[in-house]
């Protein structure tokens, strides 16, 4: 692309109406779609080992990771777990631990506790908060695993009180699993990990097989084939939401470091060709000079082949007319990260509605977040922020509902109740009530 006869990397376009619904259509896009092509495949496994259990697990294991996987060595033992910790450099090995620190503080704060309100009367209502007895985390493979996700999935369980966490993470040819999985699970507490991956990973974590046993529900994230496992399983037990390609949107002014807004942007282009980093602001001169700064930073980083794919797909940089407006078009477009860069943030953090994540100021760029401040890092993607939230204690827990009311609070509203049950022609309801107060 030329702008004034320079060659920039991300398009400068003024927000005006029929641009800001193309983009937002465009956006949209990078949703998983095509899913009818793997369903069928992704159905198969998981009633081959909803069937056959451990025999298909391993059989699938050794056609789609081509490892030697059995009952005796699917289990990541504590040799494994020593020599993992060999591989990684001590000095990652300590970050792991300060980051899990601050992980688990700010989820602490997340923890609900049970309550319960009496009335002389006789009246007791409450809510009992019970952690999930087990949940399943699954951890990619290879390239796409990271010990960070780890933390930010492990961590709020634990904070929970979920008594079991079990792991899988496919296996490379040799039967191994990556190192930094494996500190990062300790780290965060647990040891029960398993080799194996993808959908039959799913599959043996809902339903079962003589190696694993069931779980209550599955979190973490995956490639096609394991977020469609987890649609397929959903009811029987409970997942997390599908995590879409990283996203970030700046909203900066004139007083924005157009170094800072540009390396921002491009730490969530190099997640992923579908990754998507859009700058809003209310300054042309900050346009030009954050492109310009773009293509610098971008020439010298090491994943510049993916950085230019997800720019030149969902990259923008939009000059609003004024602050409203471009809080106006954040809060349309619901980022999963949401930077603020202007002269008083807060203030206009108030007017943010919809964002997975929101950063402040000048020294709070994303990856602070991603790695270390404590928030989790797993968050709503896609435009799903409007109605979704980060991950949290809350997806480990499960609430139920106490009743009890005495004999003395029941009598005065009983025939209240009987007349309501009789209204719906539910007369077992209406005596289940009423036999309470027959003379015998
Ligand atoms: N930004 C990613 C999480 C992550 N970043 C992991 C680095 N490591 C979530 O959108
Ligand atoms: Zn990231």
């Amino acid at each position: 692309k030329l702008i004034f006869g320079k060659e920039v990397m991300m398009r400068i376009e003024r927000l005006e109406k029929g641009i800001k619904e193309d983009i937002l259509r465009n956006l949209l896009k990078r949703s998983p779609n095509q899913y009818e092509t793997y369903e069928k495949a992704v159905a198969e496994i998981i009633e081959g080992v909803k069937v056959r259990k451990d025999a298909a697990l391993f059989e699938y294991t050794k056609r789609f990771d081509k490892a030697d996987i059995n009952r005796d060595t699917i289990l990541v033992t504590k040799e494994e777990m020593e020599e993992a910790y060999n591989l990684v450099d001590p000095e990652v090995v300590q970050v792991i631990r300060k980051s899990a620190e601050n992980i688990r503080t700010y989820h602490e704060k997340q923890k609900q506790y049970s309550w319960f309100d009496s009335e002389p009367s006789g009246i007791i209502l409450g809510q009992k908060i019970t952690p999930l007895a087990s949940v399943g985390v699954y951890v990619p493979g290879g390239k796409a695993a990271y010990p960070s996700s780890v933390l930010m999935n492990v961590i709020p369980a634990k904070v929970a009180g979920v008594k079991r966490i079990a792991m899988t993470t496919p296996p490379d040819s040799e039967g191994k699993v990556y190192a930094g999985t494996l500190v990062a699970a300790k780290e965060a507490g647990i040891t029960e990990i398993y080799k194996v991956g993808g959908a039959q990973a799913i599959a043996a974590l809902a339903h079962g097989t003589e190696s694993i046993k069931k779980v209550d529900k599955i979190v973490g994230p995956g490639n096609i084939y394991v977020a469609l496992a987890k649609k397929a399983v959903y009811g029987h037990v409970s997942i997390d939401s599908i995590a879409g390609p990283s996203e970030i949107l700046v909203l900066a002014d004139e007083t924005a470091n157009p170094r800072y807004v540009a390396a921002d942007l491009l730490s969530q282009a190099e997640h992923d060709e579908l990754a998507s980093a859009i700058l809003i602001t209310t300054s042309e001169e900050l346009a030009y000079r954050v492109s310009e700064e773009v293509k610098k930073f971008t020439s010298v980083l090491s994943r510049k082949e993916i950085i230019e794919k997800s720019l030149d797909n969902y990259g923008y940089i939009l000059i609003a007319s004024d602050m409203d407006e471009a809080v106006e078009t954040a809060n349309e477009i619901a980022s999963e990260h949401l930077e603020i860069l202007t002269k008083d943030p807060f203030t206009l953090m108030t007017k943010i509605q919809n964002a997975g994540a929101i950063f402040l100021g000048e020294y709070s760029s994303e990856p602070l977040g991603d790695y270390f401040a404590g928030p989790n890092h797993v968050l709503p993607t896609n435009g799903t922020a409007k109605f979704f939230s980060p991950l949290s204690v809350d997806d480990y827990i499960k609430k139920s509902s106490i009743i009890s009311y005495s004999r003395e609070a029941l009598e005065p509203v009983y025939k209240d109740i009987v007349r309501f049950a009789q209204a719906e022609g539910l007369t077992a309801h209406a005596n289940s009530i009423a036999v309470r107060f027959e003379e015998e």
